[in-house]
């Protein structure tokens, strides 16, 4: 595999809502870019991004998959993203390592809770995006309402550079506004494409976009400005930076329209992405810290090496992988590389990438790209190996878990194992947490939903050969005093000799919420009083 330079690569995530269907997206493009010579399909457990056995029964995304090909002399580093939200850590982790965001809407339901939290986040990331109408084929499109839908939620910026001719059972043909030309796809599933000028009615209805979509990248660059004054229009080779910097500046969203199984309009998105989408050089600088934890920039073009490591997956069939992006230089097979969050050297051994579960060996990365390499000693998701001066990058966030539940091994003398297995899950997975709770005597695990802690206990039982059970996780039981209360015991003994008595007195009440435990006893002749506060430490 050839080495790219920066400017050749686009690194983007395919996020959105559940089953608006990301992974054909993928499948479309790795058949175009002749990754596979066969569409993969949800149903027969067949695409190259779901290969997991939890992903094939359930016919959903679990993990994030590394995918890659070449389109139009570009590499293509895609990952695909799960849209249930019990996963979205891999979607919010993989949005940090990429470019560009390709958010797919169902052409059906519109825009979704996941839509606008992938929105949302690849905008806190400051990651350029770009909007996909999928699923254009099926009964009940509505393409004009999405458009509305998508323009009310996330701004008038949103613009079509696509309209679909004939939605609905059968699609096959697309107005490109940004030509002006009918595009016709043919219906077998190789995305191939013919182009032709466009009907008279269609012309009409695309001539005020096709004008509005020339104003706006106008309005991006002065001199295009001018340009445009001078001739009254602009070619779209005069466009082509404009448009670049349009959607840098996200002053401008483009959308397009496919369907993704019948791998119509895909084509089209990667000829985009090639010309105008994002690539490593659009991010030239990352702040990192230094030993003395000042901000320091790495640059792109920088010779040291600097790459983060965003992903480790272990699986039968490549051992333990570790995926990184590489913020600058470049990087080798065979060279050491400093962890500096661990204070460790690694040696960098074979580095693969991959297409789900097909893996090919690469020898050097340049700066920009992405890649996995195989078992380092010592080294985490969210780590920064460098070569030169020792930075580390900003951690990756994750989100906090929400659900919790108590893990029990059914075999003794399986704790051992469950250990290892837990903390291998961990790792790969960081929004999968577990600890002991030495106060209930139970081994906690959480996650972001059930399903999360299903899939995740599953493969513990599949990897590990572990039998587990799941129980609810105990609730220590505390009492606290809520009321004043009073009591009186008189102790008295006459047997014979000196007689015994004493009466004690006892006074409860509530004090401040967090202002301890307070016992205070007064002796009072031969009677006490005893002033008890209240048990509020751990309430
Ligand atoms: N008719 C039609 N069905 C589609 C299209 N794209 C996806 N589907 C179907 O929609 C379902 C979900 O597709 P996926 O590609 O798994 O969707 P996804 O967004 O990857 O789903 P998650 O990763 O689980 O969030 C599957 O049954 C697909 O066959 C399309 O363009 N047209
Ligand atoms: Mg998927």
């Amino acid at each position: 595999m050839k080495q790219y330079l920066s400017s050749e690569i686009r690194n983007f995530a395919i996020v959105g809502h559940g089953a608006a269907g990301k992974t054909c997206l993928a499948e479309a493009m790795l058949k175009l870019g002749g990754e596979t010579n066969r569409l993969g399909k949800i149903e027969d457990g067949s695409t190259i991004s779901d290969y997991h056995p939890g992903e094939k029964t359930r016919q959903i995304s679990i993990h994030a998959t590394p995918l890659h090909m070449e389109w139009m002399e570009k590499k293509f580093n895609m990952i695909d993203t799960p849209g249930y939200s019990d996963f979205i850590g891999e979607a919010t982790g993989s949005l940090s390592v990429v470019d560009l965001a390709v958010i797919t809407i169902h052409a059906v339901n519109g825009v979704e809770v996941g839509t606008e939290i992938m929105w949302n986040q690849a905008t806190k990331l400051g990651i350029p995006k770009m909007l996909v109408i999928n699923g254009l084929d099926k009964e009940h499109t509505r393409f004009d309402e999405i458009l509305a839908q998508a323009r009310r939620r996330f701004g008038n910026n949103v613009f079509p550079m696509q309209l679909p001719v004939n939605a609905g059972p059968g699609y096959n043909q697309n107005i490109d506004v940004l030509r002006t030309e009918l595009i016709t796809y043919v219906n077998d599933g190789s995305g191939k494409m013919s182009e032709s000028e466009l009907p008279e009615d269609l012309k009409t209805k695309v001539k005020g976009l096709h004008e509005e979509l020339i104003e706006y990248v106008a309005e991006s660059d002065d001199s295009l400005l001018e340009k445009f004054f001078d001739q009254g229009s602009l070619t779209e080779e005069e466009m082509r930076g404009g448009i670049h910097q349009a959607i840098q500046d996200q002053t401008f969203i483009p959308l397009f329209c496919t369907s993704a199984t019948s791998n119509i309009g895909v084509a089209r998105v990667c000829d985009f992405i090639s010309k105008y989408g994002s690539s490593p050089d659009d991010r030239k600088t990352v702040t990192a810290q230094n030993e003395q934890g000042n901000d320091v920039e790495v640059f792109l073009d920088g010779s040291e090496t600097v790459l983060q490591i965003f992903k480790t997956m272990a699986e039968s069939h490549v051992g333990e992988l570790s995926l990184f992006r590489v913020y600058s230089g470049s990087v080798r097979t065979g060279k050491d590389y400093y962890n500096s969050d661990r204070n460790t050297n690694e040696r960098f051994g074979q580095m693969f990438i991959l297409n789900g579960k097909n893996r090919t060996q690469v020898d050097q990365l340049s700066a920009g790209d992405i890649a996995g390499v195989v078992k380092l000693k010592n080294t985490h998701t969210g780590n920064t190996l460098c070569s030169g001066k020792h930075v580390t990058l900003p951690p990756m966030s994750f989100p906090n878990p929400n659900i919790h539940a108590a893990i029990v091994p059914t075999a003794k003398g399986d704790e051992e194992k469950l250990a290892i297995g837990l903390a291998t899950l961990h790792e790969e997975d960081p929004t999968f947490i577990y600890r002991v709770d030495s106060e209930v005597k139970q081994t906690i695990i959480s996650g972001q939903g059930e399903l999360h802690l299903k899939v995740t206990t599953e493969r513990l039982k599949r990897r590990f050969g572990i039998g587990i059970e799941l129980e609810e996780p105990k609730v220590p039981y505390r009492e606290t005093i809520m009321v004043n209360g009073a009591a009186k015991y008189r102790h008295k003994k006459q047997s014979g000799g000196a007689g015994q008595f004493a009466e004690v007195w006892m006074r409860i009440e509530p004090k401040q919420r967090g202002d301890g435990v307070e016992f205070t006893t007064l002796l009072w002749d031969k009677m006490w009083i005893v002033f008890l506060s209240p048990l509020l430490k751990k309430a």
